[in-house]
């Protein structure tokens, strides 16, 4: 016996990439951070990757090859497709930027529609051009205007071409892991500053919002928020109550702020956190990645759930495992589909699956070591290859539903 999970008409299903992991040949503060640090995360791994692994150099050179690796996702049945614009080329000098670039991402953009695939566009996905870094980035609230000018050139030269707009890629990674861990570029853990950090953010998105629907009315915007589900073990008080402070903190803080400002919900979710005795990551971890990150797809149904509340259309924007191998990709597509299929069916709008990611990528301070991809690269030729799960994933997409036995 088996069921059918079907999904709403229209439903977008596709994959996502960010410009530094997968373009190759950037200039911004991570490839400067990356030089100064390969050594030491390499031996901090003890030797177990070579520094090499560390560096993002030409990663899998999708600069040049992006209408190769876009025939692969139509090929694979994708219509959406999420991609960041990399600021740093942009304007790599303050105040300077650069046409051709600009053009670059208009190929991009056309590239896509031509293959039928919708582009959601990241204005910001953590990386940025070193001279914003020398004044502070994000720290100092008088430089948000200096992200609010490139986002206005770039919505300036694509309005009309470009629907769904994502102007900031998981604020709350980007500050825990650079202000309150300490170890993310430019690992300066400092509590005053994660908090400035994730404020200015707030402000930040906001105002891109505004500068957007000046030049689109119809433009869709809004941010990618990490969400986790935290489970109260056994439903205990204790845990309840943990439960209740950090899913504000973690969850909710930064979406009741923009609320205004957005007009649907960009999610990416990788994490189930059960909280037991007190403590938080008490996972059973019966099933994990290659990055020991629990398997655990039940998680995204009850965090699907907790977002009923803003009552807005909901996107998938990343959801996905490092699996070299590809033994776990597969079962664990189907499994999250079918918890997002419950949530629909309980009223929660969900409108699309991104999952990440088209291809395998520089996997930030972890290097090119975990695999992502639905495509496999061999970093040494550069040959894409496409990973038996991505076949199993086009079959949902084209039946527009999933069996289960
Ligand atoms: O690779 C990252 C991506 O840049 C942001 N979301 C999580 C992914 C996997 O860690």
């Amino acid at each position: 016996m088996y069921k059918i999970f079907k999904f709403p008409k229209d439903f977008l299903w596709g994959a996502a990439t960010s410009a530094h992991q997968v373009e190759g040949s950037n200039h911004n503060d991570w490839t400067e951070w990356e030089k100064e640090n390969a050594a030491r995360l390499s031996k901090k791994n003890e030797g177990k990757y070579p520094p090499e692994n560390f560096i993002s150099g030409r990663a899998c050179d999708h600069y040049s090859r992006y209408e190769e690796d876009f025939d692969l996702a139509k090929k694979l049945g994708h219509n959406t497709h999420r991609f960041s614009i990399e600021w740093s080329r942009i304007e790599p000098e303050e105040g300077k930027f650069s046409e051709l670039e600009i053009e670059h991402y208009r190929s991009v953009i056309r590239a896509l529609r031509a293959r039928g695939l919708e582009p959601f566009v990241t204005l910001w996905h953590w990386t940025m051009p070193t001279w914003f870094v020398e004044i502070g980035a994000f720290e100092k609230r008088a430089n948000i205007e200096y992200f609010a000018r490139f986002c206005q050139r770039i919505v300036k030269k694509f309005s009309g071409e470009v629907t769904f707009w994502i102007t900031i890629n998981e604020p709350e990674i980007y500050a825990g892991n650079s202000y309150l861990k300490g170890v993310w570029p430019p690992q300066n853990k400092n509590f005053i500053s994660y908090i400035k950090v994730l404020t200015n953010l707030i402000k930040s998105h906001k105002n891109i919002y505004e500068i957007i629907k000046k030049y689109d009315s119809k433009a869709q915007i809004g941010i990618t928020k990490n969400n986790i589900y935290f489970e109260a073990y056994q439903n205990k008080i204790g845990n309840r109550i943990l439960k209740k402070f950090i899913d504000w903190w973690w969850n909710f803080y930064f979406l009741n702020r923009i609320k205004k400002y957005q007009d649907f919900i960009g999610l990416n979710h990788y994490f189930h956190n059960r909280i037991k005795n007190f403590k938080f990551n008490q996972n059973e971890n019966k099933k994990i990645s290659d990055m020991g990150w629990e398997l655990y797809p039940e998680s995204i149904y009850y965090v699907l759930r907790s977002l009923k509340r803003y009552n807005q259309p909901i996107y998938i924007t990343e959801n996905g495992l490092a699996d070299a191998e590809d033994k776990n990709r597969e079962w664990f597509i189907k499994e999250s589909l079918k918890n997002i299929h419950k949530a629909i069916s309980e009223g929660v709008d969900v409108r699309g699956y991104l999952y990440w990611s088209l291809l395998d990528n520089f996997e930030w301070d972890k290097g090119f070591w975990p695999r992502f991809g639905l495509v496999e690269i061999n970093y040494r030729t550069l040959e894409r290859r496409i990973r038996p799960s991505a076949w199993e994933y086009k079959k949902i997409i084209e039946a527009n539903s999933i069996e289960i036995s």
